[in-house]
């Protein structure tokens, strides 16, 4: 094996270790919401609050993961407040976890696994040249960065921001729920509460 090659395996190596990191970390947080959040769950039904929440815990690996990595999320621009930076599930991000755009990932590490559908809901699918990962109907996720770097990202709801002016942590995602309108966030799915 050339060393070029030892190098991208011991990387792919350590990737895997922080994804395994993040996944523990993950499941544990995840049980956390489910212990505090019973009552949330039975009234919006399993049906499709557990697989969204499962799509948004993978994107928080993903992400998070290529954070580890490179020191540096896999997009970027100067959105929103210019404290948080904001994207869908489409196009160049999404191939960057998905280790498919050389230009952002020469590794080709995969950050991020979904299952492929073609009903372009609940899956990964193709869009002329863009990927694109899409919830249960239809619509693309919404993916939060902290721009800033202290830790925070602006909390996006009108409706907690007075008790809840900060998100505290470093990536944050939702999707807009049955009605798809990602400005109603009385049914949103999101990874911080
Ligand atoms: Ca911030
Ligand atoms: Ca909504």
């Amino acid at each position: 094996m050339s060393e070029s090659n030892r190098r991208v395996s011991r990387m792919a190596g350590c990737v895997r270790l922080g994804v395994l990191s993040a996944v523990l970390g993950l499941l544990t947080s995840l049980v956390a919401d489910l212990m505090r959040e019973p009552i949330n769950l039975c009234r919006d039904g399993p049906s499709h609050v557990w697989p969204t929440r499962g799509r948004i815990q993978s994107l928080l690996i993903g992400l998070n993961a290529f954070y580890e990595h490179r020191s540096r999320w896999p997009a970027w621009n100067d959105s929103l407040d210019k404290r948080t930076m904001e994207f869908t599930t489409r196009g160049s991000i999404l191939a960057t976890l998905l280790g498919k755009d050389a230009s952002t990932n020469p590794e080709g590490i995969e950050f991020s696994w979904f299952r492929p559908t073609r009903t372009s809901k609940d899956g990964l699918w193709r869009h002329g040249d863009d990927w694109v990962l899409s919830d249960l109907w239809g619509n693309e996720y919404r993916i939060l960065l902290d721009l800033d770097d202290d830790g925070k990202i602006t909390n996006p709801d009108p409706l907690t921001a007075k008790e809840l002016p900060d998100i505290a942590a470093a990536v944050a995602v939702y999707s807009s729920g049955p009605d798809g309108n990602a400005a109603t966030w009385e049914d949103n799915i999101r990874s911080w509460r």
